[in-house]
């Protein structure tokens, strides 16, 4: 299998972590490609008619897309355990709140990266980040019992926002105000899965 993707894609991470924490790296090649929204990549294109990374080809069928396909359908694969029937709910939730702050986090990179900055809109912004504290703010007050449980995918898609947070907006400092959280992400970003996924760019 080929798993299309970029080094700092937080979407990709999720795949990376889980193929590393799952011992399934053997079975799938990283295929690294520099897409963006303005210039999608022919093979990124191709395996996802709608652009998007990361998607993984299969022998048994078309490419899966959406990272939350991919790890389920990995999870499955093997029956590893990552989405537990016992709390299954709150681990979907979970990792929901690490996509949707991926979601603000990549739409504010695209905001003032890509755009010319006469363009770019401090209110977007604004408004993109004070998503992505509510998701720090509901990690913290809500899940924390949940983060300090047993690995499932959501903690692993939590740590990848928090990491892509660092990554390209450590500006914002997350941190104030979630020092339980900040406290959590500083033991898991070392794990052996989030140091060999770490990006630096
Ligand atoms: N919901 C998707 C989001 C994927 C996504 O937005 N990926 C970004 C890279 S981090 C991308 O492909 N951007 C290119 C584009 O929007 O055309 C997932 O979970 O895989």
């Amino acid at each position: 299998m080929k798993l299309i993707m970029a080094a700092a894609s937080p979407f990709a991470r999720k795949v990376r972590v889980l193929l590393r924490e799952t011992d399934q790296l053997k079975d799938v090649k990283e295929v690294h490609v520099a897409t963006s929204p303005f210039k999608p990549d022919p093979t990124a294109h191709a395996a996802n008619p709608t652009g998007r990374i990361p998607s993984l080809t299969r022998p048994d069928g078309p490419a899966l897309y959406d990272s939350r396909v991919i790890t389920r359908y990995l999870d499955a694969r093997i029956d590893a355990g990552f989405y537990p029937k016992a709390n299954l709910w709150d681990v979907l939730t979970v990792e929901a709140t690490g996509d949707s702050m991926m979601d603000s986090a990549v739409s504010i990179s695209y905001e003032t990266r890509m755009r010319a900055e006469h363009m770019i809109s401090t209110d977007w912004v604004e408004a993109q980040w004070a998503k992505i504290i509510g998701g720090c703010k509901a990690l913290q007050n809500n899940w924390m019992t949940n983060l300090n449980g047993p690995l499932t995918m959501g903690q692993i898609s939590v740590a990848c926002a928090l990491g892509y947070l660092d990554l390209r907006h450590d500006s914002h400092n997350w941190r104030q105000g979630h020092e339980t959280l900040a406290t959590w992400f500083a033991s898991f970003k070392k794990r052996d899965s989030m140091v060999d996924t770490h990006f630096v760019g």
